[in-house]
């Protein structure tokens, strides 16, 4: 079921307070001022790879980084916001984009497999879903905890399950997170499956939960499955606002989650504070790319 309230639990705004929401803004807002600017410099040519931009779902990735410090990072190819959230180094990343040797990946893996070795985030090789079966072994291997994340498409693929299976059997610490934008580069989900990755996560004995994108939500979960030690699977519904690669768009999403959070940050008194937390992220990310 595709909706902005889905699975929502009432007052965890307010249990995670107002230094918290500051600092989820702050990091999402920085996300999507960066993915915009990336857009800019991809429509006049100065970028000429294909890009993957996370607008839309940039604070599936700030939620994450507010709960679960310190764990290893799998994601896939739409993970700008991913790297930015967690702390690694913008710089590093626009020259990527930009195809130079001071690139987080040597200028070499572009933008759908960046890497930030400061943060523990390992590059995607572009075969989709191919970080979960090696997110389960690092966490078995060194016993730390794995952030595996994977699409909705990604989620079908054949090594996913049997990963699944042995990460719930040992009872390894890896939180699954499937961001679920309902598309496979232009195929819906209805037409490719009639089954649910949660349902599936279920019968192995995991936490699982099919959830909306609203990043109070997604930190309530992943930190609860995180202080567990043990494996969780979360889905997250989330919407993609610009085109699988490139800057074009196909019309509005099916909800806005940027202007949602604005209205749960408003009814915690600030208004001022995100103009200028706004204005100092675009005005950081503009100097970046001068
Ligand atoms: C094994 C494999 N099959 C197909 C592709 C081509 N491909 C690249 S991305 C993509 C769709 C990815 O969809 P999803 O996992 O939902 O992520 P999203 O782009 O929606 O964020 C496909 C089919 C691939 N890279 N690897
Ligand atoms: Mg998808």
């Amino acid at each position: 079921m595709r909706t902005p309230t889905l699975g929502h639990l009432p007052g965890l705004v307010d249990e995670f307070g107002k230094d918290f929401a500051l600092e989820l803004f702050r990091r999402g807002n920085y996300s999507r001022n960066f993915d915009y600017q990336v857009k800019k410099e991809a429509d006049k040519k100065r970028i000429n790879i294909p890009i993957y931009l996370t607008i839309g779902s940039e604070f599936n990735s700030a939620a994450l980084s507010m709960v679960l410090p310190g764990v290893n990072i799998f994601g896939q190819h739409r993970c700008h916001g991913l790297y930015l959230s967690f702390g690694a180094n913008p710089e590093a990343l626009r020259d990527e984009l930009l195809g130079l040797s001071t690139g987080c990946s040597g200028g070499m893996s572009g933008s759908n497999a960046i890497q930030g070795k400061e943060i523990n985030m390992y590059g995607h090789s572009g075969l989709m879903g191919e970080q979960i079966p090696i997110a389960v072994g690092a966490a078995m291997a060194s016993g730390e905890t794995s952030l595996a994340i994977c699409g909705d498409a990604s989620v079908e693929e054949d090594y996913i399950y049997p990963s699944l299976g042995w990460a719930a059997t040992k009872e390894f610490p890896v939180i699954f997170i499937c961001e679920d934008n309902d598309l496979s580069i232009l195929t819906k989900v209805e037409v490719r499956r009639s089954w649910s990755p949660v349902d599936v996560a279920k019968s192995m004995g995991m936490y699982a939960v099919d959830i909306t994108d609203d990043p109070w939500l997604i930190a309530y979960h992943a930190k609860k499955i995180n202080e567990s030690g043990k494996p969780g699977f979360i889905n997250i519904r989330t919407c993609r606002v610009l085109w699988h690669a490139g800057t074009g768009n196909d019309g509005l999403p099916e909800w806005d989650r940027y202007s949602l959070i604005l209205a749960e940050l408003k009814k915690l008194g600030f208004d001022k504070e995100l103009i200028d937390i706004d204005q100092e992220n675009k005005s950081k990310v503009e100097k970046l790319w001068a």
